[in-house]
């Protein structure tokens, strides 16, 4: 029988207080995981523990900076005391600036590179230790299409997200010994907060011109749900998954297969 149970597992979802990181934390707790979820402002937190009591989700959370090494060190110390060894980690916390590339200070590009890349970095290696221990432990990074892609001003994402992609693949190489797998889920276009400014409907009631292209590059003809990536995730956290390891599941509709629609 194929186990896709998360009975007993301990879940921590970076950033996991709506959209992606709230999604796939809704499906790991429906496979039975704990869930443990973290924000960078306490009114995220807040915001986390709301929506998780209104899904009926008992869960645990932090204030915690992804990107500060020391307080995700006493999160992970903090959780593996109160909570239990931290079985599955999801790197979700992200962030994307869109500017052209020349007109973008360091400073932007390096706080994308911080929180996409560094943070999923600092985070795994907090939690891998006790994974050791444990005997097994599952990693998801949450990369892009654009770990594959790039596209007019997502310079910065798009370097984090390729970087995830081989960070991942690193993991794997390097902890697959202890029966760590490290994977990575490659979202589609996928409405949520962060894509908003993209499906914005303009001042003569047409759709947002970025909105019209994505759905004639997607075979399936729409924008991703959160939804659609619960799956996914299940099956990377759960023992069904533990012969995959570097591997970066695309969930994008085919968009990365397709050449597009022609235009009408
Ligand atoms: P979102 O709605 O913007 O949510 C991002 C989450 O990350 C928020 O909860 C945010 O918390 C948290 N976060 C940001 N910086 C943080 C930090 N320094 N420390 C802790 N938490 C932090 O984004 P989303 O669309 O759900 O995306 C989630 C992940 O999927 C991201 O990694 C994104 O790059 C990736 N992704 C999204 C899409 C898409 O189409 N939406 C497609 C591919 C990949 P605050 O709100 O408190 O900042
Ligand atoms: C953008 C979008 C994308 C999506 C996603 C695609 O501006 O192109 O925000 O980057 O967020 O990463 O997979």
């Amino acid at each position: 029988m194929v186990n896709f149970s998360l009975e007993g597992k301990v879940a921590l979802v970076t950033g996991g207080v709506y959209g992606i990181g709230f999604a796939i934390a809704t499906a790991l707790y429906q496979a039975g995981a704990k869930i443990v979820f973290n924000s960078n402002t306490q009114e995220f937190v807040d915001m986390g523990y709301e929506n998780y009591k209104k899904a009926g989700i008992e869960a645990k959370g932090y204030l915690c900076d992804v990107t500060d090494e020391e307080a995700v060190k006493a999160m992970v110390a903090d959780i593996e005391a109160t909570v239990g060894t931290i079985d599955i980690l999801v790197n979700n916390a992200g962030i994307i600036k869109r500017i052209p590339m020349t007109e973008m200070n360091v400073k932007d590009f390096r706080q994308v590179v911080d929180i996409d890349l560094v943070a999923p970095f600092i985070v795994a290696k907090a939690v891998i230790p006790g994974m050791i221990k444990k005997g097994h432990g599952k990693i998801i990074n949450i990369c892009s299409m654009m770990s594959e892609l790039g596209r007019e001003t997502v310079s910065a994402y798009a370097a984090a997200k390729g970087g995830l992609k081989m960070l991942t693949r690193n993991i794997c190489s390097e902890y697959g010994e202890h029966n760590i797998q490290c994977n990575g889920i490659g979202p589609g276009y996928i409405a949520t907060p962060q894509t908003a400014p993209l499906r914005e409907i303009q001042p003569d009631g047409s759709r947002h011109p970025f909105d019209q292209f994505i759905i004639s590059k997607t075979p399936a003809g729409r924008w991703g749900t959160p939804e659609d990536l619960m799956g996914p995730a299940v099956f990377l956290a759960s023992d069904a998954s533990d012969f995959v390891n570097g591997h970066v599941l695309y969930v994008d509709g085919g968009i990365l297969a397709y050449i597009g629609k022609q235009p009408q």
